[in-house]
């Protein structure tokens, strides 16, 4: 990613305010039932999962290319953010208090879920809250816009994203959507919990008992969702997320953020110079990170939850922003049924 970025420095350097020309727009054609790479996903549909060619077609006819879809996929990647700056962006006192609100509005549904699932509720909490500030920010592009805008014209990640509206055409079968009515992020991401297709496909489930699986509208169904996800992604219930780490002098570098999947023993780090600041089972499997906080570089080791929290997002800021404001909240909810 770095090298990316340093490429890209470099281009802007060479022609100036022309790097908007190098950048990916919508293809020029009819609409996407015209697209070249069309009849390809329309035979899928029909010859995989004996859709009716016509509807396929007239989803694609009506698709709509949108161009600031490819523009926001452009922008840096969060990967070349400092943890300081992610944090702040996910973890302010509105947030928190937003959290301590849906938290009571749901206190029963949550609990219901985190006795279901073996999910702590303060973790739901978390996940929905940097997701959508819950439920504010659920996007507002059509997915079918999304997705074949992403599918067709954006040819880095086409394969995947033509996957997500495959997976998308046969979950408003399934549930019997309406397929133009939903919307999402910009990158197809539903609902309450942002669940991609698959994921929805996947994951998603009827927590109110109504009948249908609505993470869009339903702050209920979301709940029961997101703990779910996380249960068939091996959550333990009970079991330590992350803790800070105590570094000898002269550690090993390289023991840093050398993948998120938890690999080494506690022992073994400890054998290191890396040392969890809690009193953990020896024997837990750990990652050790540092992350370019506000006021200097952080230790921290991840243990099997964190790594279950990056199954939702591939990173690791992402989930120690997200476990840290489910902990905010947690205390804040602790210190109202205290006082
Ligand atoms: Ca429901």
């Amino acid at each position: 990613m770095k090298k990316q970025n340093k490429q890209r420095q470099v281009i802007k350097k060479l022609v100036g305010g022309a790097v908007v020309a190098l950048m990916v727009s919508v293809t020029a054609h009819a609409d996407y039932s015209h697209h070249p790479g069309s009849e390809a996903f329309v035979n899928t549909m029909v010859e995989k999962h004996n859709f009716d060619r016509e509807w396929v077609m007239a989803i694609l006819k009506q698709a709509e290319p949108k161009q600031s879809i490819l523009d926001a996929m452009s922008r840096p990647a969060e990967s070349v953010m400092t943890w300081g700056r992610y944090r702040n962006i996910f973890i302010q006192d509105s947030r928190v208090a937003q959290g301590v609100e849906f938290w009571n509005e749901h206190k029963e549904e949550l609990a219901r879920a985190e006795k279901e699932y073996g999910v702590p509720a303060s973790m739901i909490v978390g996940i929905i809250g940097v997701e959508t500030r819950f439920g504010r920010n659920k996007g507002s592009y059509r997915v079918v816009d999304a997705l074949a805008t992403l599918g067709f014209d954006f040819p880095r990640r086409g394969t995947f994203f033509l996957g997500q509206l495959e997976e998308y055409m046969l979950m408003v079968r399934e549930q019997g959507l309406e397929p133009f009515s939903l919307k999402g992020s910009y990158a197809g991401a539903m609902g309450f919990g942002q669940f991609i297709p698959s994921s929805y496909r996947a994951y998603a489930v009827d927590f109110d008992g109504n009948g249908q699986i609505d993470i869009v509208n339903s702050s209920v169904d979301a709940i029961g969702s997101v703990a779910n996800y996380f249960k068939r992604h091996g959550w333990r219930y009970g079991e330590p997320v992350v803790s800070g780490a105590v570094i000898k002098k002269g550690v090993d570098e390289s023991l840093f953020n050398a993948g998120l999947k938890p690999e080494k023993t506690l022992a073994e780090l400890s054998k290191a110079g890396i040392d969890a600041d809690h009193a953990f089972a020896p024997s837990l499997k750990a990652t050790a990170m540092k992350l370019d906080g506000e006021s200097g570089d952080e230790y921290w080791i991840g243990l099997q939850n964190f790594y279950v929290i990056t199954r939702y997002n591939h990173s690791a800021m992402y989930a120690m922003a997200a476990y840290q404001l489910s902990q905010l909240i947690a205390a804040q909810m602790h210190e109202a049924s205290s006082s």
